[in-house]
């Protein structure tokens, strides 16, 4: 059953003759203009989008809008908006032949890697965007990144969506949801994607990496309802309190903690602090070692100083950002109880978020 308003752009095709792309507002920055009467920023209606980027009407696809009803700065995002992100996808699934969100920049890399775990056998392309500059600045970013964004949704070969993936295009880039990373709130290069390539990159023409790209399974999408919210990150430095730390890691309610560790996985030797590691294992707490470094991979045993984490049963985070690490948590333990299970989930590639 479909509850959402949505209104139809006026592109040059009316009908989905040449393909069909639902756009989801959810707010952030890509949706502020300047209010006139007051000179402030404000959420812009986006179902009058073509007012602002009229090459929209030289389309020759489809175009709906669904907005949010409380647009949201990404600040304000948690479990319930990708809870509602995917029903609305899998409500709309089979009327589009791709969707992209518009959503803030602070924390799209999260809710881009969470949908990635939630649309299981997804088919076809959810491409997330935003700007760091508002719809109504003159140097917007915003349209640039929507027309592309729009673009690589809508573009198919033989029939088939040419990126059937969670994804994040920003600044010429479009990379994989789940190994993309804010790493930059003052120019526009925005995301990263250190440990994989970009599955395109827009120029003169959009360049695709088809080879990097997932393939279609062509099984059935399957949209998932529950992810954990009893989890945490923990990010660990030089001086960090053991004392601190205990109070954390033994909280009752706690199931899962991503740690994030130094250089390739490496954390302290000292025995308190792998006697409070060791006793949250015991007591089932479920343990994702991922680095702090962006680029490269946690190696568990490499050095001593992660070789007693792996002793421990600590599990290794290998490449994953922390992003992906701590919403495949979330879903891994909303899903699953048997701990061997959960290991072998989360050391292995669900949505090709670890290489
Ligand atoms: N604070 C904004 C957000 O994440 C930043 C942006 O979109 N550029 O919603």
């Amino acid at each position: 059953m479909k509850y959402y308003k949505t209104v139809n752009i006026n592109t040059s095709i009316q009908r989905s003759l040449y393909g069909s792309v639902l756009i989801i507002y959810t707010g952030g920055t890509i949706g502020m203009d300047y209010d006139e009467a007051t000179g402030s920023l404000i959420p812009f209606d986006f179902e009058k989008i073509i007012e602002k980027v009229p090459e929209l009407k030289r389309f020759e696809f489809q175009l709906t809008v669904l907005s949010f009803s409380k647009l949201l700065d990404s600040s304000d995002i948690g479990i319930s908006h990708w809870m509602e992100l995917t029903r609305i996808i899998g409500d709309f699934y089979d009327d589009y032949d791709g969707f992209v969100i518009l959503h803030g920049t602070d924390t799209m890399a999260f809710s881009a890697s969470a949908l990635s775990f939630l649309l299981e056998n997804l088919g076809k392309p959810v491409i997330f965007t935003g700007a760091q500059l508002p719809i109504g600045a003159s140097r917007t970013d915003a349209r640039d990144n929507l027309i592309a964004a729009l673009e690589i949704a809508a573009n198919k070969k033989n029939g088939q969506s040419l990126v059937p993936e969670v994804c994040i295009y920003f600044d010429h880039l479009l990379l994989r949801g789940n190994r993309a990373k804010k790493v930059q709130n003052f120019n526009f290069t925005a995301f990263e994607s250190a440990n994989y390539p970009a599955l395109a990159v827009a120029g003169i023409h959009i360049d695709y990496n088809l080879p990097a790209t997932k393939k279609p399974e062509g099984k059935p999408l399957k949209i998932h309802q529950k992810m954990e919210e009893k989890v945490a990150i923990l990010k660990i430095f030089p001086g960090l309190s053991w004392e601190f730390m205990e109070s954390f890691f033994s909280n009752p309610k706690l199931k899962g903690i991503v740690l994030e560790t130094f250089g390739s996985g490496n954390a302290p030797t000292d025995e308190k602090f792998l006697k409070i590691i060791n006793q949250a294992i015991q007591r089932g707490i479920i343990i994702l070692n991922v680095s702090q470094c962006n680029g490269g991979s946690v190696t568990q045993g490499k050095y001593l100083t992660s070789k007693h984490l792996a002793e421990i049963g600590v599990i290794g985070g290998g490449d994953m950002t922390t992003e992906a690490a701590i919403t495949k948590l979330m879903f891994v333990l909303a899903t699953k109880e048997n701990p061997k299970e959960i290991r072998e989930i989360l050391e292995a590639s669900v949505a090709g978020e670890i290489s």
